[in-house]
Parts: structure tokens; C-alpha cells; sequence
């Protein structure tokens, strides 16, 4: 799937900006053919965003179900000729489009971009009226899943119910990215993949373009940097080969242009452009390879998640976290727990940072943790349906990601309960599906669980661990840290001789609260915790990555153990340090790359 870009052939109009806004109180919208006409009794909306915190409105904020976007636009006549699509960059979780009334569009998933040719349905000679319902219901055909609760007891009122999940974040819900209208010719180029390989100094850039249509004549052209053609081949399909290649890599993140031309009857009829880095990943005795150069992965598991915004993509926060990232020293992070925008991905291969693409398959565990006994992975939970549905979601994450140099290391899942017998088939079917859709890059799950009650370790390239030590198991007690976690991850590397990757250690920091000998939640806590860890991996050399929890504070679903939201960000919410952030940055300066 191709991002919406301008060229010689194409027109983006960004629909981003200030909606009308409804929420269905009681759902009825649908039954009631909301779409059918104007929306009313609106009040407006900026899209992208999370709605949850935009409003005073304690009722639109805690909403379940169905809410209501609504906004015209018009389609210039030079448009006429041309194929028109409308594409959502994500909304969460389940979306219906309407264009003057008529259903063009579903899609249920709330972290990727869906979109339809509405060609044959715009009207060139007035306005058009586009009516998107969201729903943030989840249920376990979803990802992530949730499930309705409903209470039938005594305390609660007739009808009571709730959503529950079992992911420690804010179900913050909306249209999250931008929605743009975009032309292709009639016979257009619908997706491209390039991979890249190294051979000495070489660089080989294999490709396969698609096209809708009349075939035409594919033209390719290599740029360098400055946009100077390096090498030029025709044909659907084929290999470039690029003598003295700059290699991408966190150091010098070197972008060559991939343009695409399709000619028809000699006439230029699209064209196409994206960003390639050449290089290589792989994993090859207990080390991840860039480039044939080991690689220690320093940095965060992340949100997408800013103050009043939620999680709706600002470029000034996706900006102010990439510096962020730069500043402390960090190569890498983790989309955790859910595709992050596509413009972050951009922005990660022109800063140089890798980035672990995580499937929003997150909070299948906790139930079972709950309530044992009851199973996640079973026919009534995460069964057939879900599974199909996982497999079709990492269909989509790689149609999306499959060009991005940033990109090294798909993640399946987080924490799913990878100790019940379940779990084994489920994932073994997800992780060989996402290899056989690209055998380039390595699979991982990221576990929770003991080395010896994983049933899916045995499937994953790298093995990517959560642990929190002294925090919410021995609370307080820094010195059993390096005795518990050399344990552990010895016992791992002993049973799977993989590398291993601590995707989560850290400690709820409140900022600004201080206290020697350190306690828990001071500042100087979180900076010994992470220290502690940190001497333990430094003697492990199978350990290629340290990803501490996280980069800054974030917002949760509200409960005891949670203080207006996960404080255990390196960065405060507002994107300001914490002191641990200035040892972090220091470490990570001297640490091996
Ligand atoms: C975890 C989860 C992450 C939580 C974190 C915590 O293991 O992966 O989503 O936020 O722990 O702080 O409890």
C-alpha cells in the first residue's frame, strides 16, 4: 500500500482540520441512517486527534460506541479524468465511510490506514458530503482485544456496563491521522517493494512494482542523495546494482530515491517516488547484524500519546520525540503496542533509528493472570477468528511498512499468555505467516513469562523480554535486581541459544519528587533501578538491546495503581527529563553502537 504522495501525475488534497462532531449517545445512528443526511446538533472537531480530551464533557470523553465525523469537500473538474481515492491514515478501532450518503468503505483495526476508490460516487459540480462513524468497542476478534462487561448485581444500575481491556493504556479513540483525497491516473502504480542487499561495497536494490491497468513500460531510476540518477532499468520487476553503495545504517541514515515511471504509448502516464536505504539485517550467532556489523539496541518502548492531542499524530511532538531520541543517544524504539503513523516511519529512516514494528496484539494476558483458569488463547477468546484476523493485520502492517530501511525486526505481540498450550499454535501460525510475507526481516514476540513456561520462544528469531525487578515484584529492593535478572536471562539463553532483548525494565517516576537513600517513585529510584539492570546486561554478550519503559509518561485507563496515568517515562509527559535521562544519555554515548 503506497502512501498518498504528489508527483508529476498525482494531487493529495489533506482533509485534515476542524469536523463536525456527534456522539451516538445510544448507538442508535446506524439504525436511524445517520448518514443519510446532514449531521445534527454537531459541535466541531480537529481531526486528526483523539476526541477523549479535546472537550470539557466528561460524558464525550468516557464514551462507548459510535461517534460521528462529518465535513465537505470539493473535487476541482481537472480531476475528472482521474481515478480519486479517499484514504484514513488510522482510526480507532472500527470505521464506516459514507460519501454523499453512500457506503464506500469498513475497516475494523485502529492503527492502520484504509482507503477506496470513490471515483464514480464524487460529484464535480458541488459540494460532497463525507461521514465517517467510529466505534472504539473492542471484543476478541478485535486488536487489541477488550470485551463489554455487563454488571448484574445489586450495586450497579440496570444496563450497567463497561468496556474492559487488558492493556495499560489509555483507550483514547477518533480519527488519529490524516485523512487525505489523492488521484491516480487511470492506469496507475499500486505498490512497490524494494529490498536491498550487500555485496562488498555494493549495494543491490531488487524491486517489483504493480501496476493497475494497461501495463505500459516500468521505468526505474535510482537517485543519489542529491537527487543525481545513478542507475536507470526497465521492467516490472529486476535488480539495480549501485557500485560503492552508501549503506543506511543509525550513523549515516543514507536515503536513495526509488522513482517509478509507467509510460503508456510513450507518454509519461504515473509516476511515483520513494525513499529506499540500502542495507541488510540479519541475526547470526547471538548477534543482530546491520550491515554485517553487530548492533546494541539502545532506547524506549514508546506511546503515541501527548496531552490533549491523545493519540492523535502532531508533527511537533513526532518532531520533538525524534530529537529527543537524538539527544539522549538512543538508536532505536519499539511501536509499542500498536503500528505507529506512517509519517513516524519516515522520520526514522531519515534520523537513522531502528524501529521494532509491533501488531497492536497486546492485553492477552492479564485475563488469564486475573482469573486463572481462564483461558486467552481458547475458541470463546483468542480462537480461530482472532487468529485469522492477526495474520491479516500483519498482512497489512508489512503492505504498509515493507519499504521502510528503519523497520529491522517485526514484533508479533506483546505479553500475550505465551505459557498456555493455546498460545504454542496460535502464534507458531502468526509468526511463519509473517515470515512467509517478508523473509527479510527477523520475528519476535515480546514475552513476559518465564524462560521455562514459554510455548512460543522457540518459534521467534530474538528473544525480547519485560522485566520489572524491585518494582512490582520485591518492591523497593534494588539488591535482588542483578541476582534475579543474571538468573533469568542466563536461563534463556541456556534453553533457545538466541539473542536475547530486554524490550521493558523502568520504575513510576514521578518528577520532581526526590529522596536519598532512594525510594520508590523519587527520581533517583528510577535512575538506580536502570542502573542495576544495566550492569547485568553489560556482562551478558548475548544481550543485544537495552529498551527502557518508557520514553515518557503516559495516559492509562484510571485505577489504584496508577497516578494520573504510567509515570515511567525518561521524558515527563510534556516531553521534559527526569534525571535518569542524563545518565542514560551518557551511558549511551560510550556504549557500542
Ligand atoms: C508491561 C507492558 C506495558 C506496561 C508496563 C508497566 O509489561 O508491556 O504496556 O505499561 O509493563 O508499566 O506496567
Amino acid at each position: 500500500m503506497l502512501y498518498p504522495k504528489e508527483s508529476e501525475t498525482r494531487e493529495v488534497k489533506n482533509l485534515s482540520g476542524v469536523w463536525r462532531f456527534k456522539v451516538d449517545r445510544e448507538n442508535t445512528g446506524l439504525e436511524e441512517a445517520w448518514y443519510s443526511k446532514p449531521l445534527e446538533d454537531t459541535i466541531p472537531m480537529p481531526v486528526p486527534s483523539s476526541y477523549n480530551d479535546v472537550t470539557q464533557d466528561i460524558s464525550i470523553r468516557d464514551h462507548i460506541g459510535y461517534v460521528w465525523y462529518e465535513r465537505e469537500f470539493f473535487v476541482p473538474s481537472s480531476w475528472k479524468d482521474k481515478r480519486i481515492f479517499i484514504r484514513i491514515g488510522s482510526a480507532s478501532h472500527f470505521s464506516i465511510v459514507w460519501i454523499n450518503g453512500e457506503k464506500v468503505l469498513e475497516h475494523k483495526g485502529g492503527f492502520l490506514p484504509f482507503e477506496a476508490e470513490i471515483t464514480q460516487i464524487v460529484k464535480f459540480d458541488g459540494e460532497n458530503r463525507l461521514t465517517v462513524a467510529v466505534s472504539n468497542i473492542l471484543d476478541w476478534t478485535t486488536l487489541p482485544p477488550g470485551e463489554m462487561r455487563a454488571f448484574n448485581d445489586p450495586m450497579h444500575p440496570p444496563g450497567y456496563k463497561t468496556l474492559e481491556y487488558y492493556f495499560d493504556f489509555y483507550n483514547y479513540s477518533g480519527i488519529h491521522r490524516p485523512v487525505y483525497l489523492y488521484t491516480v491516473p487511470e492506469n496507475y502504480i499500486s505498490d512497490i517493494r524494494v529490498t536491498t542487499d550487500i555485496k562488498g561495497f555494493d549495494g543491490e536494490v531488487s524491486y517489483r512494482v504493480e501496476v493497475k491497468g494497461k501495463k505500459g513500460n516500468v521505468e526505474i531510476i535510482l537517485m543519489d542523495k542529491n537527487k543525481r540518477e545513478i542507475s536507470k532499468r526497465y521492467g516490472e520487476e529486476g535488480t539495480l546494482t549501485v557500485r560503492n553503495a552508501q549503506f543506511w545504517e543509525p550513523d549515516n541514515p543514507y536515503l536513495y530515491t526509488f522513482k517509478v515511471n509507467l509510460y503508456n504509448d510513450n507518454k509519461l502516464e504515473d509516476s511515483y517516488s520513494l525513499q529506499t536505504g540500502i542495507r541488510k539485517v540479519e541475526i547470526k550467532d547471538d548477534k543482530f547484524l546491520l550491515n554485517g556489523k553487530p548492533v546494541y539496541f539502545k532506547g524506549f518502548g514508546k506511546h503515541e500519546d501527548s496531552n490533549i492531542r491523545g493519540k492523535g499524530f502532531d508533527p511537533v511532538i513526532v518532531l520533538k520525540d525524534f530529537y529527543l531520541l537524538k539527544w539522549i543517544n538512543a538508536n532505536s524504539f519499539r511501536t509499542s503496542h500498536y503500528p505507529y503513523a506512517e509519517e513516524v516511519l519516515d522520520l526514522a529512516d531519515e534520523f537513522g533509528i531502528l524501529v521494532i514494528d509491533e501488531a497492536p496484539a497486546v492485553g492477552m494476558n492479564m485475563f488469564s493472570l486475573m482469573s486463572p483458569g481462564r483461558k486467552v488463547f481458547s475458541e470463546e477468546r483468542a480462537g480461530e477468528r482472532t487468529l485469522e484476523y492477526h495474520i491479516q493485520v500483519m498482512k497489512e502492517l508489512i503492505a504498509r511498512d515493507k519499504n521502510h530501511p528503519s523497520v529491522v525486526m517485526w514484533s508479533v505481540a506483546n505479553e500475550p499468555a505465551s505459557q498456555e498450550d493455546g498460545a504454542e499454535d496460535y502464534f507458531r501460525r502468526v509468526i511463519a505467516a509473517t515470515r512467509s510475507m517478508d523473509p527479510t526481516r527477523p520475528v519476535t514476540l515480546v514475552d513476559c513469562m518465564r524462560a521455562e513456561e514459554s510455548k512460543t520462544a522457540k518459534y521467534v528469531d530474538v528473544i525480547c523480554i519485560n522485566r520489572y525487578y524491585s518494582w512490582y515484584t520485591d518492591s523497593g529492593n534494588l539488591d535482588i535486581i542483578e541476582y534475579q535478572l543474571e538468573k533469568d536471562i542466563l536461563d534463556w539463553y541456556a534453553r533457545y541459544k538466541k539473542p536475547v532483548f530486554l524490550t521493558e525494565y523502568g520504575a513510576d517516576t514521578i518528577a520532581g519528587l526526590h529522596q536519598d537513600p532512594p525510594v520508590m517513585f523519587t527520581e533517583e529510584y528510577q535512575e538506580e533501578m536502570i542502573k542495576r539492570f544495566n550492569n547485568v546486561l553489560d556482562r551478558l554478550s548475548f544481550v543485544i538491546g537495552e529498551h527502557v519503559w518508557c520514553f515518557a509518561d503516559f495516559v492509562t485507563k484510571q485505577g489504584i495503581i496508577r497516578v494520573m496515568g504510567n509515570r515511567k517515562g525518561v521524558f515527563t509527559r510534556e516531553r521534559y527529563p527526569k534525571k535518569v535521562a542524563f545518565y542514560l544519555k551518557e551511558r549511551w554515548e560510550s556504549k557500542k553502537a
